[in-house]
């Protein structure tokens, strides 16, 4: 797995600093973490803390009310129209440091291996619920796009606008890989809801429910996040200064 020095940085060298207050007056070891050869073995460690499983609960602990949050229905025409042919003429577009840039129907993705998974939500305006999420591994999307050596970044182009501004969210290739993120197309044994992100929702369970995009419409692998609207690889990074790296 590639680390670049941001995702090393954002992606938890905060924690391994707070753990770690008498090495945080050391140059040396602070130099280490900012070159290449910061991979030593203590940032190996941190790796294999990012790649733990999120907890997962049984159906009795399940939230028996799941609320939406944020946009509940993009309401745009386009929007709109693919809602009332149930999502039949929409499609996912994968492209950007890909070898083979795909369009997938839902029919297709839901045709795919799934996974369902019994997590826990938690955003940042303090309530959580527990839900049941069905869907397609991200690692096997992105494994048939065949990701560019370049690509670090994966982003996820969504269908609202929050505001006056498109939402759209980020995650590196940690968390791309892990086997809890998945892009879910079914929430507690039913298709999903508008409300919680029809046709198709990234859940990426080791962080926080801003970053779980809603109604994605197009994944892009990319070598930055500069250039792209903000530059802060999300919606709420961009506009509120939210954590790039929202981790739980
Ligand atoms: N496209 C899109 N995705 C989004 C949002 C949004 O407004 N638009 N809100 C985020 C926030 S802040 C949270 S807490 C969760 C809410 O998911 P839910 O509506 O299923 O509860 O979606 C996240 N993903
Ligand atoms: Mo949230």
């Amino acid at each position: 797995m590639i680390l670049t020095r941001r995702t090393l940085l954002l992606g938890g060298a905060g924690t391994l600093l707070a753990g770690c207050d008498r090495l945080n007056n050391s140059t040396g070891f602070r130099g280490a973490l900012r070159s290449s050869e910061g991979l030593t073995m203590r940032a190996q460690r941190l790796i294999s803390s990012r790649e733990a499983m999120a907890r997962e609960f049984t159906e009795a602990d399940m939230s028996p009310v799941f609320r939406s949050n944020g946009t509940g229905n993009p309401d745009t025409p386009d929007y709109n129209r693919l809602a009332a042919g149930r999502f039949s003429d929409w499609r996912l577009r994968v492209d950007g440091l890909v070898h083979r840039p795909l369009q997938l129907s839902l029919d297709q993705i839901r045709s795919m291996p799934r996974r369902t998974q019994i997590t826990r939500h938690d955003c940042v305006e303090g309530w959580s619920a527990i839900g049941k999420w069905t869907g397609v591994p991200l690692s096997l999307i992105l494994d048939g796009a065949q990701l560019r050596d370049e690509a670090r970044y994966i982003v996820f182009h969504c269908m609202d606008r929050y505001g006056d501004r498109p939402y759209y969210e980020s995650i590196d290739l940690i968390d791309a890989f892990h086997p809890q993120t998945i892009l879910a197309w079914g929430m507690n044994d039913r298709m999903l809801p508008i409300p919680n992100g029809a046709p198709l929702r990234l859940r990426v369970e080791r962080q926080l429910g801003y970053k779980h995009a809603k109604y994605v419409a197009r994944i892009e692998a990319r070598a930055t996040l500069a250039g792209l609207y903000g530059g802060q690889g999300g919606y709420w990074e961009d506009s509120n200064d939210y954590e790039w790296y929202a981790g739980i």
